[in-house]
């Protein structure tokens, strides 16, 4: 694992007294950093055990991650339709064949399954399989997280919550407990996105809401988020919105968001997380695997960061070409973090290219990275992606300035990657015990 490749780099001795480091010393200072400090895994797909199936984790959900699904269908002739009718076993052996055995898994996702395999020290060839079934078959689950987010050098697991899926919402109507390492997020794109196709459910729990969001509506609305918030305990507000989205704007979803969402989320003091870009569905038969991108105009943006001076935003973009003028914005206003190499962004070219910009533009005042992972163990080769991209990054840094005339110390890098990779996090949301 990327990890212990780390923690073996850093054994030469450097100074812990504050004394300038050597440029050697400077990138196993950087590692040893890297590899201590537990990270906060801002935005995730996963879920506390008490959400039952919807708990992933295993080697059947790693193997029909949708990434990978997305692969598969550009090297085998099943169509979409034949793959969705197969059973989850048989859709995770047709996965197997086709991208580990039949091709070399040389992409960022299926190498990732890879180094997960390696991680548990399970065979990683091309009869890997059966061995990694028997092994997943025999972990409990609530001590396999904890060794999980170990491994991946996590402290903290933030999921995507939505008050309005039919398949979340009982668990919380139920009551369900809360778990030391995770914590919830209200999740938005139902209401904001797709409020034709769910006010309904929104009245079914109890408030006067219509379809043109008209009336009451609004209030209603508000009350919603306030009551769920208290249900929850969420530590922002999360929405995904199309490269198409414009704010202000008279739509419901401008109305909602400006009458709804940001006063919920001052009362609250929660910031509220745009992710900006996706083009959902462009191919339907791939389902999950079926999102593409766009690129946005920022200008939504720069228009909610100076109106909503008392509201604080998490940004994240998932063009590429829209990565540079964020970090732009987020000199300009001090209520938005950028975070994360979203999606289609979190590969190691892409990161390193997002992570040099946003040091050379934002110093250390933002989120590198959060995981997005949907099947549990995804953490453990994510993050260590993620440690593996950041170190010559960092180290480099360190180097330039060093060479500039000022001095680095093994104390500026541990308080430069804790507030990276924890305390950016903690300030901007609430992260404070419940
Ligand atoms: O990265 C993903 O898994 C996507 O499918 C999306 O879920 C995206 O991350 C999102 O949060 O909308
Ligand atoms: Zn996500």
């Amino acid at each position: 694992m990327a990890t212990d490749l780390l923690k073996s780099a850093a054994q030469s001795p450097a100074s812990k007294d504050g004394a300038p480091l050597s440029a050697s010393q400077i990138s196993s200072v950087v590692q040893e950093a890297l590899s201590s400090i537990p990270f906060i895994d801002i935005h995730t797909h996963l879920f506390a055990p008490s959400f039952g199936r919807l708990c992933l984790w295993g080697i059947e959900e790693l193997l029909t991650y949708h990434y990978l699904e997305a692969e598969l269908f550009r090297s085998s002739r099943v169509t979409p339709e034949q793959y969705w009718a197969l059973p989850k076993s048989e859709q995770a052996d047709l996965v197997w064949r086709t991208l580990f055995v039949e091709n070399t898994p040389i992409s960022e996702a299926t190498r990732g399954v890879i180094a997960v395999l390696q991680a548990f020290g399970l065979p990683t060839g091309h009869s890997a399989l059966a061995d990694a079934r028997a092994f997943f078959a025999s972990q409990s689950v609530e001590s396999h997280i904890a060794g999980v987010m170990q491994m991946a050098g996590i402290s903290t697991i933030v999921m995507t919550n939505d008050p309005l899926d039919p398949e979340e919402l009982p668990f919380w109507q139920s009551g369900v407990p809360s778990h030391d390492k995770f914590r919830a997020v209200l999740r938005l794109d139902r209401i904001l996105n797709y409020w034709n196709d769910h006010w309904r459910a929104v009245e079914a729990q109890g408030y006067a809401v219509d379809a043109h969001a008209s009336g009451k509506s609004v209030s209603e609305v508000r009350r919603f988020l306030m009551d769920w918030a208290v249900r929850m305990k969420p530590v922002y507000m999360a929405c995904s919105l199309p490269d198409t989205f414009e704010f202000p704007s008279d739509s419901i979803n401008g109305l909602l968001l400006r009458d709804a969402v940001l006063p919920a989320c001052r009362d609250l003091n929660l910031p509220l997380s745009l992710m900006i870009g996706v083009r959902k569905q462009v191919n339907p038969r791939l389902r999950l695997a079926g999102d593409a991108l766009g690129r946005a105009s920022l200008r939504c943006v720069e228009n909610l960061c100076r109106d909503f001076p008392s509201n604080r935003f998490l940004v994240s973009v998932l063009s590429r070409e829209n990565q540079h003028e964020l970090c732009v914005f987020a000199r300009k206003f001090n209520n938005l973090m950028p975070f994360g190499c979203w999606w289609f962004v979190n590969n190691a070219s892409i990161v390193e290219e997002i992570t040099r910009e946003r040091i050379e533009m934002l110093g250390t005042s933002f989120i590198p990275q959060h995981s997005d992972a949907r099947v549990l163990e995804q953490v453990v080769y994510k993050w260590a992606y993620t440690r593996r991209t950041m170190a010559p990054i960092l180290a480099e840094s360190y180097r330039l300035l060093s060479e500039d005339g000022r001095p680095v110390t093994f104390a500026d890098i541990h308080r430069d990657v804790t507030r990276l990779f924890r305390s950016n996090a903690e300030s901007f949301m609430d992260l404070g015990p419940r």
